[in-house]
């Protein structure tokens, strides 16, 4: 039986919200849900940043199915505020911006297919729900995802929006953290990867570059590949005081600056590792 989210998105509401329907998911959807749980937890328990882990337990976010939002909620909304709320899959950037301003997560519902588990193009509940849900307990995390959405609103009213999406990549995404016991992950789309789980540490071809407010907003990115450059934080309270003055001065002088290609390394970069830049 293929459940309805899988054969078309249900009658989306005007926010783009639809129902998860987590009745419907088949034997078969929770297992793929346990097959990725179970590889990426194993992987990360000495990769992933502590604050996700912590999220990952705090949340319950088992490993025997997929998780029913209405449950996750209930400890989500107690910690933070934040709220899962289903979607067909990626909505317009005002409604998104929208939501996460309101601290409401979009996330997909559907779940990928068995061939699909090394990859796939655009987020499923397992890159969402796993991948970006468990840092919502963290309060200074959840503040700078708020921050995020409002900040998105008065980018995309100042015609920026391609700055702050950087900013969402190298951070939200793809972002690395150097705490005490060494380089660790945060983004989403890095845990949510087997294989970029290993490549983003251990591989040296990619550069791995402090934080810099203004680099990253010139650095262009991939989307169809493992990253070039990973920029990396030292604590979420940092990321937060950074990216909390209004960004309109910023993106007056950055539309004078010239877009960096991701691999590039600039002379002032405070480079921790300078990539081979084998793998591309
Ligand atoms: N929609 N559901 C969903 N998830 C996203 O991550 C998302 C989106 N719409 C727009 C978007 N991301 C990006 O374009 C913004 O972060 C810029
Ligand atoms: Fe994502």
């Amino acid at each position: 039986m293929v459940s309805s989210r899988t054969a078309g998105p249900a009658q989306p509401r005007a926010d783009f919200t639809i129902d998860q329907e987590w009745e419907a998911y088949t034997a078969d959807e929770h297992g793929i849900w346990r097959a990725l749980f179970d590889r990426q937890a194993r992987l990360l328990r000495d990769r992933a940043t502590p604050e996700f882990l912590d999220g990952v337990r705090a949340l319950d976010i088992a490993a025997e199915g997929i998780p029913d939002f209405r449950r996750l909620n209930e400890i989500l909304g107690r910690a933070t505020g934040w709220r899962v709320v289903a979607v067909p899959g990626l909505v317009p950037d005002d409604i998104f911006f929208e939501h996460l301003a309101a601290r409401r997560f979009p996330s997909t519902c559907f779940i990928r297919r068995p061939e699909q588990m090394e990859y796939l193009p655009e987020p499923d509940i397992f890159h969402d729900v796993f991948g970006h849900v468990p840092l919502l307990i963290n309060p200074v995390f959840a503040d700078y995802m708020e921050a995020y959405g409002n900040g998105g609103l008065k980018a995309l009213s100042l015609g920026s929006l391609h700055y702050l999406a950087r900013l969402y990549w190298y951070t939200v995404e793809f972002g690395l953290i150097r705490g005490a016991d060494g380089m660790r992950i945060y983004g989403a789309g890095i845990l949510s990867s087997k294989g970029e789980s290993i490549f983003s540490l251990d591989d040296p071809a990619p550069n791995r570059i402090a934080f810099d407010l203004v680099r990253v907003m010139r650095t262009d990115y991939r989307i169809d590949d493992y990253q070039e450059t990973y920029f990396v934080i030292d604590s979420f309270e940092r990321l937060f005081r950074e990216t909390a003055p209004d960004f309109t001065p910023i993106y007056a002088r950055l539309k004078g600056a010239e877009d960096l290609r991701p691999g590039k390394v600039l002379p002032d970069d405070r480079v921790i590792h300078r990539g081979t830049g084998r793998l591309h």
